[in-house]
């Protein structure tokens, strides 16, 4: 039996969760956690909420409320929002409370007393209308690795280097929008150079690594190690635990670590045996795995070991990172201040989070960055699970009901076409346990879904609605091979989509408890229950909706191309009134165009407009629109067009102004 220590990056109590999250260093966990649970290992899946630093006190000052606030409402919608797509922790903490502030400081002490930690006097932004220093998030300005403007004082968001907030170019206060002026202050920093030797000779042994982790890794190796600033001068965070340091706390990056730590320290109270940490802790044959996303690579890989290394305790290092990329959106990138993002709040509003599982699953950003767009997410929700897998289920238990009375025996005797079936299924079955174990659960879903197909095509090829007139053991032995492939495929699936799986083991009359050996299980007999869909298929409309939705986001946040400015004559040049449509009808020989006639007050006028892809004829007709008269008259296809029609436009889509009460024709628009 292995034992596994297995984390996900603290997201932080800032903001709702959205999917790019739960592809990236959530759903890789759980399901990893689930399939070692499976195989029997002993496996403790810890998190919880990142509390704070300069990502939450900014929120706070934004909204004028108290960080304990803002850290409540969020950890409280991140963990209902886990639940609803499944992800099961053993334990969700956060760094605010009380035992992981006294753990961080003796982190410090120890490194302190160690001799890994300076203190050093060094230039700071500073904000002279609020009177403070401008740590991290609170000031903003020009990468000074990859030139990208709106870089943050910590982390460029474009090239994924860290920044000391002073190398910014062009920096502005998030605070008040001024320029900062640069003053000293006096900060701690970790002696990163003096362990570069003791890290490297670490960092060789994890030859294992995925690449994308690796290469990160020897990047920032090659710049060499430098020293990192571990405090800050905010008041939102760990006290540090010296005197006379009032108004300085412990820099997020330097706790939130440690927040695995203390919520594993946390979980052995709450189990009642306060020892128990140390089960995973202090186990040299504990394998400690940290799931993020690329972002947090360094500080998992270099910042993180470098701390572990030198305390008094002789805790494990991380066994292994398996950072993945990013998803995007529609080929775009999520970006939470944007509001470009799906939420996972959102999502399950509409759909089962099973479903979020198995796309970001299938589609999982592992070697490099994917995309999420609702047509690839109803794609492969109806292909894959519905038309695949749920089509042969159906097959199965349809066709036993009606001929068998649900019952399937074990024949004493397979057929060659059926053997062929077990021995691909098979490789394949044992490729899925390979996959998981690897982390490489997009090919694990490729694996699960051929299974699938290759029962279907067993089902087509044995011809059932044949034999079972001729030769009904022949129709009983295609549907027991089935239901062999359905048991084991509720086994191996059930890491990505459990409640799922749940259901048709259900259908099967199967026990609820499964582990991984029961693949092996020797089946006499199935006795098919009540049926229940177990995909239903997701309609048209619904992405439509979906994608509706996704474009108001992009509208908002569209940058205005403004023209110039003109006098207030110029707008009262234009004659703009309300006129009813009293005819309308299409043009021969043109897609776009629809000849209208407007009526204002006793005088008709006619206009061609280009909205016959939006609006019916019939649509239009006795609807008060808004028009300009004094437009010159022009011929559009030959046909005189005597006025204008107005209309707003998004994404090329058309839709006629109509005024909000009830008002006369000719009535101007002002
Ligand atoms: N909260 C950063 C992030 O959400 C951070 C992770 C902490 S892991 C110790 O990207
Ligand atoms: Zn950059």
């Amino acid at each position: 039996m292995t034992k596994f220590l297995v984390t996900s990056g603290l997201p932080y109590a800032n903001g709702d969760l959205h999917i790019g999250h739960v592809a990236g260093a959530y759903l890789p966990a759980d399901i990893f956690v689930r399939f070692q649970k499976l195989k029997g290992n002993d496996i403790i899946y810890i998190c919880g909420t990142d509390e704070h630093g300069a990502p939450i006190s900014i929120k706070a000052e934004s909204e004028k409320v108290s960080p304990q606030e803002i850290v409540k409402r969020y950890h409280e919608s991140i963990k209902q929002a886990f639940d609803d797509v499944g992800i099961e922790f053993d334990n969700f903490s956060g760094t605010s409370r009380e035992e992981h502030h006294r753990i961080s400081q003796d982190f410090f002490s120890n490194l302190l007393e160690a001799g890994f930690i300076n203190k050093k006097t060094t230039p700071q932004f500073y904000d002279e209308e609020h009177k403070r220093f401008l740590p991290d998030r609170y000031v903003e300005g020009i990468c000074p690795h990859c030139g990208e403007d709106e870089a943050r004082g910590d982390q460029c968001d474009s090239c994924g280097k860290l920044i000391e907030a002073i190398q910014l170019k062009s920096p502005k206060s998030k605070i008040s929008g001024n320029t900062p002026i640069i003053k000293d202050t006096t900060h701690w920093f970790l002696n990163l150079p003096k362990l570069e030797n003791e890290l490297q000779e670490w960092l060789k042994t994890k030859t294992y690594w995925k690449e994308n982790v690796h290469n990160f890794i020897m990047s920032w190796l090659n710049e060499g190690l430098i020293e990192r600033a571990i405090t800050r001068d905010i008041n939102w965070g760990i006290k540090v635990p010296l005197k006379n340091t009032d108004g300085k706390v412990l820099y997020v990056w330097f706790d939130a670590p440690i927040g695995y730590l203390s919520s594993t320290v946390e979980w052995a109270k709450l189990q009642g045996k306060p020892d128990k940490w140390k089960d995973y802790w202090l186990d040299e044959n504990c394998k400690l795995i940290h799931f993020v996303g690329k972002d947090n690579i360094p500080f998992h890989t270099i910042i993180w070991p470098a701390m572990l290394m030198k305390q008094k305790e002789n805790y494990i290092l991380p066994h292994d990172v398996p950072a993945n990329e990013y998803l995007s959106i529609n080929g775009k990138k999520i970006s939470t201040s944007k509001n470009y993002a799906i939420w996972v709040k959102d999502f399950v509003k509409y759909f089962d989070g099973e479903y979020l599982r198995y796309v970001l699953a299938a589609n999982a950003p592992e070697k490099k960055d994917s995309d999420f767009s609702w047509e690839d997410f109803q794609n492969k929700i109806n292909t894959d699970l519905a038309n695949i897998l749920g089509n042969m289920a159906n097959r199965v238990f349809a066709f036993s009901k009606k001929y068998f009375d649900g019952v399937i025996l074990k024949p004493i005797k397979f057929s060659e076409i059926s053997k062929k079936v077990f021995e691909k299924s098979d490789i394949l079955f044992e490729d899925i346990e390979k996959d998981y174990s690897e982390y490489k659960v997009r090919k694990a879903t490729r694996d699960i879904i051929e299974i699938a197909r290759i029962g279907n095509k067993y089902f087509d090829e044995t011809q059932p609605w044949k034999t079972v007139k001729l030769d009904k053991a022949k129709a009983n032995e295609t549907l027991f091979v089935c239901a062999e492939l359905l048991r084991k495929i509720s086994i191996v699936f059930s890491p990505i989509i459990p409640k799922s799986m749940n259901k048709l083991r259900e259908i099967l009359k199967l026990t609820k408890e499964i582990d991984w050996d029961s693949l092996q299980t020797k089946i006499c007999e199935y006795n098919i229950g009540e049926v229940k869909p177990l995909f239903p298929k997701i309609q048209d409309d619904e992405i439509k909706y979906q994608n509706e939705l996704l474009n108001k986001i992009e509208n908002e946040n569209v940058e205005l191309e403004h023209k110039d400015e003109i006098e207030f004559d110029d707008f009262m040049k234009m004659e703009l009134r309300i006129a009813e449509v009293i005819k309308a009808e299409s043009i021969k020989k043109s897609k776009k165009l629809l000849k209208v006639v407007l009526k204002i007050g006793n005088e008709t006028r006619q206009v061609i407009a280009g909205i016959s892809q939006f609006y019916k004829p019939e649509d239009l007709i006795g609807k008060k629109v808004v028009a300009l008269f004094n437009l010159k008259p022009r011929k559009v296809m030959g046909i005189e067009s005597q006025a204008m029609i107005l209309s707003a436009e998004e994404n090329g889509k058309l839709s006629v102004l109509i005024p909000d009460r009830s008002v006369s024709t000719g009535s101007e628009i002002r």
